[in-house]
């Protein structure tokens, strides 16, 4: 029942902390990581509390892949209402990732798969090793996205491309994802967490407000008619320039105290 959903099981997750970066590594790898009720609680409860001195969050996965999505042995279970209360459980949840406090990277292998995906979609940084592939086969399940999915991939890839994944069960490959718009990085089989962990630490170096201005400011203003976006754009330019951080930062630049900016 819904009240029993609620119920955190916290071996589903391994929570660590390595420096600023809060690691959150999805732990039923048996079942391909897949998303149960007692996985979400326990995800939603560890994105509650991020710890004052944390400045990024990693989410990888235990095993050979990232997640296969909601657990589907849990779904026969559920009438409508139950369906509905799981979607909007499954929203807040994913809406903690995408507001949280500090950027979150998603590094991914293997199953990248529907209710996976859709949490991959929340995160800000997605990073993917060449076994990374992605699906939407609700479709063929006869159901449809529920975890934000169909709010956040076309933002990312297009609509076209999400309906032909849902109508048709295509699969992108890792390769084609980085093209796609899937993820940011394609990086070499083995590596999405070594690399989602350097980002991660680069990224805690930032100043917060730069940090608070690109998670918070950056999707608002993309989405406004474009003179409320310039306008907070503005507003927040302002508000950063005027930060101390940002006034230390341009201070140690002018006086070559910082690196230069060059090609990678
Ligand atoms: C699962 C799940 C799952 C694996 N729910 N139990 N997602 C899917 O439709 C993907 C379904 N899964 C697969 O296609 C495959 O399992 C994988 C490609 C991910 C992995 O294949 P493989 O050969 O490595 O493993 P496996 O033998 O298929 O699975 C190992 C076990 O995990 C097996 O259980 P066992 O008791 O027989 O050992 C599987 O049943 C179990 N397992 N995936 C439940 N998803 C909010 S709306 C979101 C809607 C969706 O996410 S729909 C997409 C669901």
């Amino acid at each position: 029942n819904a009240q029993a959903a609620t119920l955190a099981d916290p071996s589903t997750l391994v929570v660590d902390t390595v420096g600023p970066v809060l690691t959150i590594g999805l732990n039923r790898p048996k079942k391909r990581n897949a998303l149960n009720d007692g996985l979400m609680a326990a995800l939603k409860d560890c994105l509650t509390e991020i710890p004052d001195e944390i400045r990024a969050v990693v989410i990888h996965g235990h095993g050979d892949h990232f997640s296969a999505g909601l657990d589907l042995s849990e779904l026969r279970e559920r009438d409508a209402t139950e369906g509905l209360v799981h979607s909007q459980t499954w929203h807040r949840v994913f809406d903690r990732i995408q507001y949280c406090r500090v950027p979150v990277i998603a590094a991914l292998k293997g199953a990248v798969i529907g209710g996976g995906l859709e949490l991959a979609c929340a995160a800000h940084i997605r990073v993917a090793e060449a076994s990374a592939y992605y699906a939407l086969p609700e479709g063929s399940r006869g159901i449809f996205v529920g975890g934000g999915g169909s709010v956040r991939l076309p933002r990312l890839i297009g609509v076209a491309r999400m309906a032909d994944m849902m109508l048709t069960g295509r699969v992108y490959s890792a390769a084609e994802g980085v093209v796609h718009g899937f993820s940011q990085y394609l990086i070499e089989a083995g590596s999405a967490y070594d690399k989602a962990l350097e980002l991660a630490n680069r990224v805690a170096q930032n100043a917060p407000l730069t940090n608070f201005a690109v998670l918070q400011a950056l999707p608002m203003i993309a989405e406004a008619n474009p003179q409320t976006g310039l306008l907070m754009e503005s507003l927040m330019a302002t508000v950063a320039q005027s930060d101390q951080e940002a006034k230390t930062r341009i201070r140690a630049f002018l006086d070559h105290k910082t690196a230069k900016v060059r090609p990678s």
